[in-house]
């Protein structure tokens, strides 16, 4: 499936989207991978400390890595970011206590050279949990406003349904294909 869809792709002249999915451990990035794979799966290749999934969207197909999110696993995600075009910034909205270390996460990608044309989305997941922050609310403390140098969307969603999910692989879409 692999080695047809590539040829595929080069027959079309189409190429993949590199997507890279950061956040803390536990704010749901596997959950979102799988689902977004769900809607329209192609290819699974699971790989030792990050899983990589490809992902179509009405003929644009996206390579979407999921990078663990523990505080050892951090300091190499910077060893993803390049040719990434669009960075998903997973946070579990019922961790307040944790959503300024999201913060400084997030400020310090945008300033990281490799990702200096990728586009943000912030995807504030766990909305069914009771007591969960909203999107704006995350906006607020994440200071997403003052981010003028990045091209960004926040959407609230739940993984665990894929509510909020078809609409973030709209924008994503809609990212690339301004590009
Ligand atoms: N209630 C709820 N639980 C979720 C949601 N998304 C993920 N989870 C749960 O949160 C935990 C961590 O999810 P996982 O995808 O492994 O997080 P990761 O560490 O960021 O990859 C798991 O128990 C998931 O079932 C959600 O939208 N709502
Ligand atoms: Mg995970």
């Amino acid at each position: 499936m692999g080695f047809l869809l590539t040829k595929m792709m080069a027959v079309f002249g189409d190429r993949e989207h590199k997507v890279i999915i950061v956040g803390l451990d536990n704010a749901g990035k596997t959950t979102i991978l799988y689902q977004f794979l769900t809607q329209e799966a192609v290819h699974t290749s699971p790989t030792i400390g990050s899983n990589v999934e490809q992902i179509t969207v009405q003929k644009t197909h996206f390579l979407v890595w999921d990078i663990g999110g523990q505080e050892s696993l951090r300091a190499s995600w910077n060893s993803y970011y390049c040719n990434t075009e669009i960075v998903i910034v997973v946070v579990d909205s019922t961790d307040r206590e944790r959503l300024t270390l999201t913060k400084e996460e997030l400020h310090q990608m945008l300033a990281h050279e490799d990702l200096q044309s990728a586009a943000i989305l912030i995807l504030a997941n766990k909305q069914d949990m009771k007591g969960s922050m909203t999107a704006a609310e995350i906006s607020q403390t994440l200071t997403l406003n003052s981010i003028t140098t990045h091209p960004w969307h926040v959407q609230a969603c739940c993984a665990l349904t894929g509510e909020g999910l078809p609409a973030s692989l709209d924008w994503m879409k809609s990212r690339v294909v301004a590009n």
